[in-house]
C-alpha cells in the first residue's frame, strides 16, 4: 500500500452530522474534506430528479463520480463525506464512520432546511431502519465501520479524538 495517510468515509442519513464532523476532523488533522455533493457540483455529474415532490434531489453517476475521485483516493488522507458509502471501492477505504442522531433532533434539523413532509419522512425512516449501518455493514468488513453519535457539540470533539487515536494506530500499523 502507497498511502501514507488513511482514507476515512463519513457517511450517515442526511442531518445527522457528516459535514459538521468531517470539517472539524479535517481542521484537527490536516486530512482533506472531499465532500462529494461539492463533487457532483462542480463536475456536474448529478441529473435531477424526475420525482415532481423532490426536483432539487440529484441522481448521481456512480461511474463517473468515481472516475474523478478515484487518484484522490489512490493518494490517501481523504475524509470522504457522502450520505451513502458502499460505493467506494473496500481496498482504498481504511475506516467508515457512520453518523448516527436521535429522530426527534434529525426531524428538528431536516425541517429547519425545509424539507417537505415526504423527504422528511423519507430520511427520518432511513435513520430509524439503520439503512446506512447496514449497507455499510455489508460492503466493508467488521473493524472497519464504526457508528458515532452527533447530536450535541461535546459528540463532535469526541468522535474527532477518536478517530485522531485511530490514525495514529493506522499509522504506527502500516509502518508510517
Ligand atoms: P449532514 O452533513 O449529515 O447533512 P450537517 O453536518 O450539515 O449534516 O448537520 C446538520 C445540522 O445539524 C447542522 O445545522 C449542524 C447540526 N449538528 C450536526 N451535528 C451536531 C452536533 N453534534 N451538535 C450540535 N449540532 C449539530
Amino acid at each position: 500500500m502507497l498511502r501514507t495517510e488513511p482514507n476515512i468515509v463519513v457517511t450517515g442519513t442526511p442531518g445527522v452530522g457528516k459535514t459538521t464532523l468531517s470539517e472539524e476532523l479535517a481542521s484537527k488533522t490536516g486530512l482533506h474534506h472531499l465532500s462529494i455533493n461539492e463533487v457532483v457540483k462542480k463536475h456536474d455529474i448529478g441529473e435531477s430528479s424526475t420525482d415532481p415532490d423532490d426536483p432539487n434531489t440529484k441522481i448521481v453517476d456512480e461511474d463517473r463520480l468515481l472516475d474523478v475521485i478515484e487518484n484522490d483516493l489512490q493518494e490517501g488522507g481523504q475524509i470522504v463525506d457522502w450520505h451513502a458509502c458502499d460505493l467506494f471501492p473496500p481496498s482504498l477505504i481504511d475506516l467508515v464512520c457512520v453518523i448516527r442522531c436521535d429522530n426527534k433532533l434529525l426531524y428538528d434539523r431536516l425541517k429547519g432546511r425545509g424539507y417537505g413532509e415526504k423527504k422528511l419522512q423519507e430520511n427520518l425512516d432511513c435513520e430509524i431502519m439503520e439503512v446506512l449501518l447496514q449497507e455499510a455493514r455489508d460492503a466493508y468488513e467488521e473493524g472497519v465501520v464504526v457508528e458515532l453519535k452527533s447530536e450535541k457539540t461535546e459528540d463532535v470533539d469526541e468522535s474527532v479524538e477518536r478517530i485522531e487515536q485511530w490514525i495514529r494506530n493506522w499509522k504506527k500499523d502500516n509502518g508510517k
